[in-house]
């Protein structure tokens, strides 16, 4: 982070960039103060820890920070910020309140007091929950704020400096989704205010290595495609492996389908119902094979959506009846009972199922924008699926959607998922948080508003999918080490 000195006794702001501690001797100081005037230099120094900076570094790409304004120095009077901040491009406001809560936003244009609404489909809001910030995007169709002479504000919705006052949060905006509650804990009174200045670096820096190597060609996505075509099950009582997937409602489990059938259709499905209903969208059990093209042959798997595992005991998905789908005794379109679980047909449960008809890889879909809200309610039914599911040895895999909305940079470009610190600290933290190696958290970006498919977009797809096939096979070479295997 640059430092910025402020020369007090002097209009302007004398800035000098300076690497974070200040370097300059005492002697150098003094000569420079000379050239001034009678003035003192004082550094303009971050509330932010080091940390907290990589944290916000790591939603924007490789970029630096510089310290432009900071409320209790300079005032909160909108004047102020406007006189620091004008034209100094794109820019990051970081607020600190009374109850300890660190939020604010992003814009990438300029503040200019032109009067006029500013759309910008970059800038965001967010709020550290414990030690990482998460994100909130703008709503489509809104203005990003408009660019008066008043303080900064966001959707005209959150606004900074507003009559000279610290924050003020206005209900009946809705360009952004917030919670006042959960953004700044419904506390208006700041104890600082500051303005960065974002600057990208054009270097190549050793962070640009990324942390898992991944080939964005269309060669790759077509050795995938033929790998998965391709694929035949360790066991040869098993002709496709079913994958079940588990998460909380909205988690992508349907769009995950969805853009697994949209790639090898060549366009974009949507057979799946996928959609964004408060409660469990999906009720039915549902098993999707997935055909190789539109006349095409059934590929080796198939996809088994559930509904979605709602937090509260009597909603959603059942322990009891992810144990019986596990075990192969729920057929296709059984329709789930939230209040009751799955009663097996008296006959069927008698004879146990075959292999073939058992879930051979679990796979978690987990919102990466909802990690760190994960109520421990969930968290505690997500460790009892798992336990579940480790006491009969199957696989288990998470796959970790909508990297896109969680982090502007990948947003962007997808490709720059794994060079984002962002991304890789939503992996760790799921990791930790579900108990699983972090090498088994896949983020994967779903189709969910395009037209047509895009390339990175299916790389990581099938690169995760080809994952949840390789452990499959794991599975089955442990549970059937005897049986014939297919050469
Ligand atoms: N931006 C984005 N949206 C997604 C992604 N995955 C799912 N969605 C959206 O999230 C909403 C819920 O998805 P859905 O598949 O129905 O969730 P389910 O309840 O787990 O089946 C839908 O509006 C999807 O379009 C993703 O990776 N990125
Ligand atoms: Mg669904």
């Amino acid at each position: 982070m640059s430092l910025m000195y402020q020369a007090f006794g002097f209009g302007p702001q004398v800035s000098m960039v300076a690497p974070s501690t200040c370097k300059l001797t005492e002697e150098k100081r003094k000569q420079l103060c000379g050239l001034l005037g009678n003035v003192e230099l004082t550094p303009l120094a971050s509330s932010l820890t080091e940390e907290q900076r990589k944290q916000l570094c790591g939603l924007l790409g490789n970029v630096e920070l510089t310290l432009l304004y900071k409320a209790s120095v300079h005032g909160y009077q909108a004047s102020a910020f406007h006189q620091r901040c004008d034209r100094q491009g794109p820019t990051l406001l970081v607020a600190y309140n009374h109850s300890g809560y660190i939020f604010g936003g992003y814009t990438s244009v300029d503040y200019t007091q032109s009067g006029q609404y500013i759309t910008d489909e970059e800038a965001f809001l967010f709020s550290f929950q414990g030690k990482i910030p998460v994100c909130i995007k703008m709503n489509s169709g809104y203005n990003a704020r408009v660019d008066d002479g008043g303080g900064p504000n966001f959707g005209q919705q959150v606004y900074f400096c507003y009559n000279n006052q610290p924050v003020r949060y206005n209900t009946g905006a809705s360009a952004f989704t917030v919670n006042p509650t959960t953004m700044y804990g419904n506390d208006t009174r700041l104890s600082e205010f500051e303005v960065y200045k974002v600057e990208q670096i054009c270097a190549v820096s050793s962070e640009e290595k990324p942390w898992r190597n991944v080939l964005w060609k269309a060669e790759r996505k077509d050795k995938l495609m033929e790998m998965i075509r391709n694929y035949k099950p360790l066991v040869t009582s098993v002709s496709r492996v079913r994958i079940l997937m588990i998460g909380p409602v909205g988690a992508g489990k349907s769009s995950f389908f969805n853009s697994i059938n949209s790639i090898f259709m060549g366009r974009i499905t949507s057979k799946a119902m996928s959609g964004s209903a408060g409660t469990s969208l999906t009720t039915q059990f549902r098993t999707y094979p997935v055909k190789d093209g539109r006349e095409g042959k059934p590929l080796p798997f198939v996809l088994c959506d559930t509904m979605g595992l709602e937090e509260q005991t009597g909603a959603g998905l059942d322990i009891e009846d992810i144990s019986s789908i596990l075990q192969g005794r729920v057929h296709d379109r059984y329709k789930f009972n939230p209040t009751e679980p799955f009663q097996p047909d008296e006959q069927k449960a008698s004879k146990p199922a075959s292999l073939q008809e058992k879930i051979h890889c679990v796979v978690y879909v987990i919102d990466a924008t909802k990690i760190s809200l994960m109520s421990d309610k969930l968290q505690e039914k997500l460790a009892s699926v798992r336990r579940k599911v480790n006491s009969l040895g199957i696989a288990q895999i998470v796959l970790m959607t909508k990297v896109d909305e969680a982090c502007p940079l990948v947003e962007k470009d997808l490709y720059k998922i794994y060079l984002s610190p962002y991304i890789k600290s939503k992996v760790q933290e799921v990791s930790s948080r579900l108990g699983v190696p972090v090498s088994c958290v896949l983020p994967v970006k779903n189709y969910s508003q395009e037209l047509e498919l895009e390339l990175n977009c299916d790389v990581l797809l099938l690169t995760a999918l080809q994952q949840m096939l390789n452990f499959a096979d794991d599975y089955l070479d442990d549970i059937c080490p005897l049986e014939d295997k297919p050469k």
